[in-house]
């Protein structure tokens, strides 16, 4: 019984990435090697959350710590971060294969209320060999390789694509792995929760109307839908990908293009959700195939279960046609 009370079978991030590599047989180590690099910067940022180290040493602390074990994994080539104005051009004797794009420590504004928030990535692997661009990383959503994100709660969870569906890990602090815990995630087809900052009402277009409308008063005789709002995405995502339902970011009067930032918000949060069964819009387009033209560009975001947004893709898709 020893056995089962020490499930010996450890399926570690790093496992299940070795697993996931050994389908492609020319690969050759790297992305799991880049992979570990993220993991490392997980686990330290999650010691320093629940140090409970002020905020704004925490933001700061946690992208250094990213950069440096990106740039040296020896693995990326360009990178972008949140808190950082430029990309980071990794020096030739460290360059390798891929770009990441990420939010160090997406949510930190709710840190001191003990809020639950995260880090959030994208990979995309870079073709030519030349000096790396901006080009290199202002590639569409649909392009990356994977994206996850881990969230610093009660517990401390990591949740990965890498284009084969979406799993769960969860911190063993005993361990210091993150051990499988939520395999092959599935969204639910239909959820009953929408997920918003009504705050903004005031500044919505018809069509972000007409949906929350609905949802709180559905004209076909359903029941309306729950509200829940933490205000962190990686908390409303993580939420939205488990129990199902909708999260928006709509765009309004004063910000046209909403308030998310494309390249590691948008992008690594919608590449989940079509993994997991789900899908995102931007009110004008699949959110993947948009093209971004700046590091730090934002887009209205409509993300979840499938029929949930299938209903807003039909809102905007008839205010198209009003003209
Ligand atoms: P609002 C946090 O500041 C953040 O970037 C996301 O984590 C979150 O979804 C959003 O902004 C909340 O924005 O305008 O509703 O407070």
């Amino acid at each position: 019984h020893a056995a089962e009370a020490y499930r010996t079978d450890l399926m570690t991030i790093t496992r299940y990435v070795l697993n996931e590599q050994s389908k492609y047989p020319e690969s050759r180590g790297d992305f799991t090697i880049l992979l570990s690099n993220i993991v490392l910067g997980c686990k330290f940022v999650c010691t320093a959350v629940n140090k409970g180290e002020e905020q704004k040493k925490l933001d700061v602390l946690s992208n250094e710590v990213f950069v440096k074990a990106l740039v040296s994994s020896g693995r990326t080539c360009i990178l972008v971060s949140e808190e950082d104005e430029e990309a980071t051009f990794v020096e030739l004797s460290k360059r390798g294969r891929y770009a990441v794009v990420f939010d160090p420590l997406d949510g930190s504004s709710n840190i001191d209320c003990g809020v639950s928030i995260g880090t959030i990535f994208g990979i995309y692997l870079v073709n030519d060999n030349g000096e790396p661009t901006l080009d290199d990383v202002l590639q569409p959503g649909k392009n990356m390789l994977a994206a996850g994100y881990c969230m610093y709660g009660s517990s401390c969870t990591f949740v990965l694509s890498t284009g084969n569906g979406v799993n769960g890990f969860t911190l063993d602090p005993s361990l210091g792995e993150f051990i499988l815990t939520h395999p092959d995630i599935k969204i639910p087809k239909k959820g009953k929760i929408y997920s918003v900052n009504e705050g903004n009402a005031k500044n919505w277009d018809e069509p972000t109307t007409k949906y929350v409308e609905k949802c709180k008063f559905p004209k076909d005789g359903s029941s309306s839908k729950s509200l829940r709002y933490i205000g962190s995405m990686v908390a409303d995502v993580h939420r939205t990908l488990l129990y199902g339902g909708i999260f928006l970011y709509p765009a309004d009067k004063k910000s046209p293009n909403g308030k998310l930032r494309v390249l590691y918000e948008v992008f690594p949060m919608s590449f989940l959700m079509e993994q997991a069964g789900g899908q995102a819009y931007t009110g004008k387009q699949r959110a993947l195939d948009l093209v971004p033209e700046k590091i730090h560009e934002r887009s209205p975001i409509f993300l979840g279960s499938y029929d949930d947004v299938e209903e807003i893709k039909t809102l905007y898709a008839a205010e198209e046609k009003k003209g």
